[in-house]
């Protein structure tokens, strides 16, 4: 899961990156490069079967960051950094809320500014397409539903806000339009003692489009995230937060790209993996490897409850609580799956 953390130059997206990854890379505007970095998941349950399995390798799931530098001034959005936007699955937006000793912070303003620019990258893509299609009459459908995405544009309106069906998103999901990625805005505050608020015409801007706003204080958690755990707890003790960005960005992203985990587990190792909610029991199997989804059999489901209480599979099997379900199945959050294939 690759999630862009953008935003005008001098926003607190690296100070973000460095919250978010542990990682120190430089903060101050115009530092021209892309950081990268990864998370890993913390996942109580996947300890716990680990703890009854003791695997030779646990693994949790991954975030993957990339910080893509803001250019200068408002037409800040150069091809190269569209490019690298165009890659993500997910965009965390930053927005400058704290003083920096220039223009006072503008986040509603700010953050409608940034849409506008997202909005007329693919306004671009699409006036382009559409012209061809309208020429060469090659692909009515996709013509049709790219129009209304220029209507919903020429609206101001972002493309999220477009009802579109999983079949017709997949006809225009190669154009990587910026607008229908799932979007998170984090507001960067001032590193005073106040309430971490968001302004209300932000807040209203934020209810209108149905997005979450996360409001944080970029330097402290930066600090917080670069301490041991012992410090990281009494430090956000005294700061009354219950968990560092790190975790609250993690549930949140979750929740953003409706995700839910589901585990394998063995002798060699034990696992949790990401899935979007509703996804089949093939969808889960194709996640692990092509092979599995292609030689999809059945899956053997335990509820991570029932196998944390009871042990084993065998006494799972035994007390009736493993089931074997089809290619239709639908995954649950916390399902332990045993996928039977044959290729
Ligand atoms: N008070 C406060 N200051 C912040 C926050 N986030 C960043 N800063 C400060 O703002 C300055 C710029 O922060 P960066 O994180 O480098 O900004 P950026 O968005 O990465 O800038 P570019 O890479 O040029 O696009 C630094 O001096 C940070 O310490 C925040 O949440 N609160
Ligand atoms: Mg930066």
């Amino acid at each position: 899961m690759k999630i862009g953390i953008i935003g005008f130059a001098g926003s607190g997206k690296t100070t973000l990156f460095n919250a978010l990854t542990g990682q120190d890379a430089p903060v101050g505007i115009g530092k021209n490069k892309i950081n990268l970095g990864t998370i890993k998941v913390p996942d109580a349950r996947l300890d716990r079967l680990a703890e009854i399995d003791q695997p030779q390798k646990t693994t949790y799931i991954e975030l993957a960051f990339a910080d893509v530098p803001g250019g200068r001034g408002t037409r800040s959005l150069d091809p190269q950094t569209l490019g690298r936007i165009r890659e993500m699955d997910a965009l965390v937006q930053v927005i400058r809320g704290f003083d920096n000793g220039g223009e006072p912070p503008e986040p509603s303003a700010e953050c409608l500014s940034f849409e506008e620019e997202l909005m007329l990258a693919d306004m671009q893509v699409i006036e382009k397409r559409i012209e061809r299609l309208r020429k060469d009459r090659s692909d009515p459908t996709q013509l049709g539903i790219l129009e209304r995405c220029a209507d919903l544009l020429n609206q101001d309106q972002p493309l999220r806000e477009l009802a579109l069906s999983a079949e017709e998103k997949l006809s225009i999901a190669g154009f990587a339009l910026l607008t229908l990625k799932p979007l998170l805005l984090v507001l960067s505050l001032p590193e005073d003692n106040s309430a971490p608020v968001v302004p209300e015409p932000l807040s209203r801007h934020a209810t209108d489009r149905g997005l979450a706003v996360m409001p944080l204080c970029g330097p402290i958690e930066a600090e917080i995230a670069a301490l041991g755990p012992d410090d990281q707890q009494a430090f956000l003790a005294d700061l009354g937060l219950e968990e560092p960005a790190a975790a609250r960005f993690i549930k949140a992203a979750f929740s953003l790209l409706n995700l839910i985990t589901f585990f394998t587990h063995g002798e060699d190792e034990c696992r949790a993996w990401s899935l979007r909610r509703g996804s089949t029991a093939v969808d889960a199997a194709g996640t692990i490897h092509s092979d599995l989804a292609r030689g999809f059999i059945r899956v053997e489901v335990v509820r991570f409850e029932d196998f944390s209480r009871l042990g084993t599979e065998a006494k799972c099997r035994d007390s009736g609580v493993l089931r074997i379900e089809g290619k239709n199945y639908v995954i649950e959050d916390g399902d332990i799956c045993h996928i039977r294939f044959n290729v």
